[in-house]
């Protein structure tokens, strides 16, 4: 009988968060199995910290889980999610937590038909790594990371926190974790968009004429969050983080720590690929027709990100 090695955790998606959670679970001391499907003889990932330090970490790579109880940390985009937990279906039991890590929303619901009975946490991270190359990333910004149950089982999964924490600090358990993922949410409702529209780095959105077009947007989105039931009695108090001049300074407050960078959006369509638009904007405009509300300019900046994919996809099938 061949004995199955057994995981404490089992990473989907060898990206740059992939990669990073990776390095830094296994640095602590878990072990850690992470699934791809790119095709690699790779065993090790090589890691350059924040000092500038490179180190390379053994790891096991695989193409599909094994069937256990470690928890399934999902790190692909928002567009791979469904797709990478359904192709593991039959190696997933009912009692595994599974963690989405990813910008934007509306996967957890997907997750939640496809696994009813799951623990689902939703979890958010402002951890930042590039990748070099397959396997060798680049950890460039050390940030913040709330975890929070989506659902009913999630809730009594807040121990999970101590392995995460331990691997890469600053790791919060959240009760309000859909209030974060909207904060986050709006943040890149105002900036991807425009950067990747127009390709240029955050920074350049402190620009007027862009800031006009924040304004406008924060302006249509509130109502929303309204109608959701998220903006509480006290929004208009100063540690509101919907308040209206709170939201805009945290939004600026982002443009200027990432001036230097280019949004994911703005690189996904520089590099032609997929974006998570139908994720962010695209989330948000269900949620505001869900309550027959208007949001052209976030509805007009949904389309351009469209058509530029739309572009993108012409492209490739008449090549
Ligand atoms: O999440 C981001 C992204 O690039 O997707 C930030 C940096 C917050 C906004 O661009």
């Amino acid at each position: 009988m061949q004995v199955q090695k057994q995981y404490d955790w089992q990473i989907i998606g060898a990206g740059a968060i992939g990669c990073l959670w990776a390095v830094n679970l296994i640095r602590s001391g878990q072990k850690v199995q992470l699934i791809t499907r790119k095709s690699s003889l790779a065993t090790t990932i090589t890691y350059q910290n924040l000092q500038g330090l490179t180190k390379d970490y053994p790891c096991s790579l695989s193409n599909h889980l094994q069937y256990s109880n470690a928890p399934i940390l999902v790190c692909v985009k928002a567009t791979q999610v469904k797709q990478a937990l359904l192709d593991q279906k039959q190696q997933i039991n009912s009692k595994q937590v599974i963690i989405l890590m990813h910008n934007g929303m509306g996967t957890a619901e997907q997750v939640a038909n496809l696994f009813p009975d799951n623990p689902i946490i939703c979890a958010t991270t402002s951890n930042a790594c590039l990748v070099k190359s397959p396997f060798n990333i680049q950890q460039t910004g050390l940030g913040i990371t709330y975890l929070g149950a989506f659902n009913e089982p999630a809730k009594s999964c807040d121990h999970l926190l101590k392995d995460l924490d331990n691997a890469l600090g600053n790791c919060h358990w959240n009760e309000n974790v859909e209030q974060t993922l909207w904060l986050k949410l709006l943040i890149n409702i105002a900036i991807n968009p425009l950067t990747a529209i127009h390709q240029i780095k955050n920074g350049e959105l402190a620009e007027d004429s862009f800031q006009a077009q924040i304004n406008t947007m924060l302006d249509e989105a509130l109502p929303v969050l309204q109608a959701i039931g998220l903006l509480s009695e006290d929004a208009s108090t100063e540690n509101n983080v919907f308040e209206r001049s709170n939201l805009l300074n945290t939004v600026n407050g982002v443009i200027h720590a990432t001036s230097e960078n280019f949004s994911s959006m703005n690189r996904d369509i520089y590099h032609q690929r997929l974006t998570e638009n139908e994720f962010i904007n695209g989330y948000l405009l269900k949620k505001a027709s869900q309550h027959n509300i208007e949001t052209p300019l976030i509805k007009k900046l949904y389309q351009q990100i469209v058509a530029l994919e739309n572009n993108l996809v012409t492209q490739l099938n008449t090549k």
